[in-house]
Parts: C-alpha cells; structure tokens; sequence
C-alpha cells in the first residue's frame, strides 16, 4: 500500500489540494465489454426492435432466472416500478410494514397508492427488519410485510415467513441491493411471494434504468406480465388493468453486457472490500460493514460505521472532510424514510419506534467502490480516514463551532 503524507494544513477541508484531481463516486456505474455492448445496439437498430418485449429482453430474463434458479423472471423500467406493480398485483392495502432504513423508493410504493407504509426498526447487526418488533406492529389493516436485503444483506427470511405465515400476510422483498447474493446457498430471489431487483446506473449490474420481479408463482407471473404492458393480450385487447413498466431492448442489451462481467465486478468489488478492510484495520470507532464470506456476495456497498464516541470525529465530519478530497461517499439511509415527506408530516412520532434506525441513520458511510475505483484510490481514501480519525487530527486544536461553521 503506498503511503501518501498528510498533514493538517493539507487537507483540502482547511484549504490543501484535493487528494483526489477527479471526484470519486459511490455508485459510479460498471460498464463491462464496450465492444460487446455496441455490437447489440447495432443489431437493435438493424432490427428496429426498440421496445415491447424485444428479442434482448427475452433473453435478459431468461439469464437473470436462470442465474438466480427462479421460475419467472419479469424485466421492467425500474426498481421502483417493480415495487409499485408487486404491491399492487398482491392486492396490497390498508398498512405494510416495511423498514425506515431504506431507500425512499420502498416506501413511496405504497404511498403512491394510498397504502400506509408501516415503519420497523431494523436489526443494528443486520441493518434489515427486526422481526420481534414487526409482529407488535400488525393491526387488522395490516396486510403485508416488505423486507429489504439492504447492502445485499439478507433479511432474517426464516422469521419473517413464519410471522406473515401466522397472521395471514403476503410478504414480498425488495432486493434492489441484492442480485448475486445468497442465503443458506439458495439466491435471493427465490423468497417470499416475490422479490424485486433494481439494475439501475448505479447498481453493478445495470440496464441504465431497470428492474425485475421474479417469482416462483406462475399465476402471479401471467399477471404482472399484463400489468405491466397496459393489460394488453394481444393486438387491441386489454384484460387488465396497467400501467406502462416495460425495459427497453437498449436497457436489456446493456443488462446482458453487464452479466457477461458479473463475475468479474464482483472480484473487483471482493478486491477493494478487502483493501478498504486491511486499510481501515484497528482505527478505533471505525469498522466495516462485515460480509459473510460463506455466502454468495456482490459486495456493491462499502458501508462504513462510525462510532463518534470512539473516533472523536462525528461522521458528517469525516463526510466534509472527504467531500473536500473529492471522495463523495454518501450517508445512504439518511435521515431514514420517517423523517422525510410525507411521512414526517404524517407521523410526526415514528422516530420513538425507531432507535435503531436512528443511530444507524447517524453512523453510516458509504464508501466508492466498483470498476472506477482503483486499488490506489481505496488505500488513499483509508489513509484520509486514519489520518483524520487517529493521528494528529485528535491533538489538533479544533473548535467545534470553526466545524458547524463550514
Ligand atoms: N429500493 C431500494 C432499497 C433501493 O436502494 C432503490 C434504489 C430502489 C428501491 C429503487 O430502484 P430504482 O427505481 O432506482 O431502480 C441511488 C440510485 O439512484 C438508486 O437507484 C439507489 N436505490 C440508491 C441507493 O442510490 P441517489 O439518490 O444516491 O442517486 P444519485 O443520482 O445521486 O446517484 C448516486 C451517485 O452515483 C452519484 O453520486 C453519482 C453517481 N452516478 C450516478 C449515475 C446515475 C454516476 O457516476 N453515473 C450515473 O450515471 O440514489
């Protein structure tokens, strides 16, 4: 690892240089096989098959199902429209409890059609649902529960199904973070009545825009794939009700590039995983985010925790001062769904429920990774970090209020 020499006066937060010329970006996407990519676009345009369940989208669902051994894959337009056409197809209403420590797409899903999302504290070892408090959580207009694989972590499936079993809920998950991912050796994907994907931009498999649902449930299948395309059944005929969810035949070819390399984003997510490990290693408050080896992993999120007790550095600190480097990690889930709109104005409250939301939503950094971020840059960036955490930053002689002031 070579050691770069930082003193005070040269970070960039007091008016140094950036150690970093370029910005350095969480969620900067993977691009695979550029050749392989304009070749498919060629045959696109030669075919003039743009869209509509195109030859590209055929082929990306049978791959992406194959690849996670599930019955039915069904590409869309994104994530977040995955999630609105389950929920509906599931005939979702009243109240569902889903985590306050995601994405705000989990929870605009429902709200969007005028379903109450239910907020649950999560696990501050997993960062996923906590299941002894979900079941305290249900009333008679609950109808179902959405988990979320957050960093690709799996939820506590084994509870969650036996608590939506015993009170008669439909359970779904969203998987957004979690293609390529396993727990107890079966891919997540094959859990609950469905799960959701997301492949966009910043995922590391990516369609530019996109998503899948995939289910075992061929009933639920036929519908989604109505839903999803108008409710048409051929020329003319609708059936259905639906909206307009479909993946493009370009997202589709960018998709299939993007498999071609799966293995190999996922080595070099692995590689700087470990990097960020050995270079963050012994820095007292600060640690990583673990990853279950024994388990298939993407590796897509480097999540850092900070423990301001410890380190004497508060994170949003650290945030600025790697901002100022030019390294844009991000505070993803901050400050969790409940404390944004609406649902801040709706329940005022819920933050009462959510302790651990609360300090997981204070304590989280995630860190660049992904084909753009070189070996180099993960060990300066750790160096940035220990600098400021450990070494003279502590003895330095700064005030608080010269912080709240930048
Ligand atoms: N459920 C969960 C749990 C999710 O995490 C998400 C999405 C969804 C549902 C919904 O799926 P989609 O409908 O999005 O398919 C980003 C992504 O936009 C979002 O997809 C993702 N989760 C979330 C975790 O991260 P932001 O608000 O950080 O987006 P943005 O545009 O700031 O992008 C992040 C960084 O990536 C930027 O700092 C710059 C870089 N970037 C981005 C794009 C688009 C690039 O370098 N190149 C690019 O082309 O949400």
């Amino acid at each position: 690892m070579k050691h770069i020499d930082i003193t005070i006066s040269e970070l960039a937060f007091f008016g140094g240089e950036p150690k970093f010329k370029e910005r350095l970006f969480v969620g900067r996407p993977n691009i695979g096989n550029r050749d392989r990519l304009l070749d498919r676009i060629n045959d696109m345009l030669d075919r003039r098959w743009l869209s509509n369940n195109g030859v590209f989208v055929q082929e990306f669902e049978l791959q992406v199902a194959k690849y996670l051994g599930v019955k039915h894959c069904i590409a869309v337009c994104n994530g977040t429209i995955a999630l609105e056409l389950v929920i509906r197809a599931l005939e979702l209403k009243g109240e569902v409890i889903i985590p306050s420590f995601t994405f705000i797409a989990t929870a605009h899903a429902l709200q969007w059609q005028e379903i109450t999302p239910v907020f649950c504290d999560v696990d501050p070892k997993t960062h996923t649902l906590n299941p002894w408090q979900l079941e305290s959580l249900i009333t008679p207009r609950t109808s179902g529960i959405i988990g979320v694989h957050v960093w690709g972590q799996p939820c506590d499936v084994e509870t969650l199904t036996e608590v939506a079993n015993k009170h008669h809920l439909k359970l779904m998950f969203d998987a957004s973070h979690a293609f390529g991912c396993s727990h107890r050796g079966t891919m997540l994907g094959n859990f609950g009545t469905a799960e959701v994907f997301s492949f966009h931009a910043t995922k590391f498999i990516n369609t530019f825009e996109g998503g899948a649902i995939v289910t075992n449930d061929s009933e639920l299948n036929q519908k989604l794939r109505l839903m999803k395309n108008f409710g048409f059944a051929g020329f003319d005929n609708v059936i259905y009700l639906g909206t307009n969810g479909k993946m493009s035949e370009i997202s589709a070819a960018m998709g299939l590039t993007s498999l071609e390399s799966l293995e190999e984003f996922i080595e070099v997510n692995r590689h700087n995983y470990l990097c960020y490990l050995e270079g963050l290693a012994g820095i007292p408050g600060v640690s990583l985010f673990p990853m279950n080896e024994a388990e298939k992993h993407n590796y897509q999120y480097v999540v850092l925790e900070i423990d301001e007790e410890q380190t004497q550095v508060s994170r949003d600190l650290l945030l600025k001062i790697l901002h100022a480097e030019n390294v844009i990690a991000r505070r993803y889930f901050y400050p969790g769904c409940h404390r944004m709109e609406p649902y801040r104005s709706y329940f005022p409250h819920a933050g009462l429920l959510l302790p651990e939301t609360e300090k997981l939503a204070r304590r989280v950094l995630i860190l660049p990774t992904g084909t753009a971020t070189s070996k180099a840059d993960v060990s300066k960036i750790c160096q940035i970090i220990r600098f400021v955490v450990v070494s003279q930053f502590n003895d330095y002689e700064l005030n608080s209020s010269r912080i709240d002031d930048i």
